[in-house]
């Protein structure tokens, strides 16, 4: 019988990716590579579409995008997942939990700027090219084939995501009043139409795209739009949070923040590049 070898937990997180290294694995739902799903290319009209009834000056113009493929995180980014990171020390920010838990809750308090460190560390793990979605990516994984206000349809129920029901969403009927105020495990809600969870709601999702205050000359390849921006110090947050009312929830709902804001509602999916990049303006290395 073989010895039992006992490791450090950075080294035991080495030998884990190495493990998985040798495997064509994309990642795992209890381990510390963030699982994806690879979405087919397809066109999407992304925007405030008709028939949603809130709509923001900053979702026009509708315009049609098309995507070539590409793979996203099935769920946000778990504590487990970025605390393996920090074990490892490739993560230098430790975030607090909110006093909610660890484990399988999404991520919070990590800013655009720490999710960049984690994405160079899973990269130099891995080989692979995990980044954070671009606007457009995200919105394609949201609407997940819908042309409603949610994936769900033109109304979301607090049986379908985790956010603060404390207004009606027009056309919705009676508001339900539940708010759980805090995040649930990933995944604690059903999938939506293309198997991925949370989307809509539990924790805001940073995107990788600077601040546009429209879609006027976005790029409609799905790109990353990283020029011509409105503000380069501000990203583009999508989702909505388990304190959100419904309508920040909507596919097509917008929301900025600085580069190095940490706030205990806002975490992130990853997406994975299948092909050589595409991200405007920033020259990276395909693979
Ligand atoms: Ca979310």
């Amino acid at each position: 019988m073989k010895p039992l070898r006992i490791h450090s937990p950075a080294t035991a997180v080495a030998l884990l990716f190495a493990a998985l290294a040798a495997h064509p694995v994309w990642g795992d739902a209890q381990g510390p590579i963030p699982q994806t799903i690879a979405l087919p290319a397809g066109d999407f009209q992304m925007g405030c579409l008709a028939g949603d009834p809130v709509c923001h000056d900053n979702e026009q113009p509708v315009h049609t995008v098309s995507l070539p493929a590409f793979a996203i995180g099935k769920t946000e980014v778990t504590f487990a997942q970025w605390d393996a990171c920090v074990a490892a020390g490739g993560c230098a920010h430790a975030p607090n939990d909110a006093g909610w838990g660890r484990g399988k809750r999404p991520v919070v308090d990590v800013s655009w700027d720490d999710i960049q460190q984690y994405l160079a560390w899973l990269n130099q793990q891995t080989g692979a090219h995990y980044r954070l979605p671009s606007e457009a990516e995200w919105e394609y994984a949201a609407r997940a084939g819908t042309t409603t206000a949610f994936s769900t349809g033109n109304c979301l129920t607090t049986d379908q995501a985790n956010y603060s029901d404390s207004t009606d969403y027009p056309g919705c009927g009676a508001k339900s009043g539940v708010s759980l105020g805090k995040s649930q495990p990933v995944a604690s809600y059903p999938a939506n139409p293309w198997g991925l969870f949370d989307l809509h709601g539990n924790v805001w999702e940073w995107v990788q795209d600077c601040w546009h205050d429209s879609y006027t000359d976005a790029p409609a390849d799905g790109a990353v739009w990283s020029s011509a921006c409105t503000d380069s110090q501000q990203r583009g947050i999508r989702g909505g949070s388990l304190d959100s009312d419904p309508h920040f929830l909507r596919a097509a709902f917008r929301l900025r923040g600085l580069t190095d804001l940490r706030n205990a509602s806002i975490g992130f999916r990853v997406a994975r590049t299948l092909a050589p990049p595409r991200d405007i303006g920033q020259a990276q290395q395909p693979r």
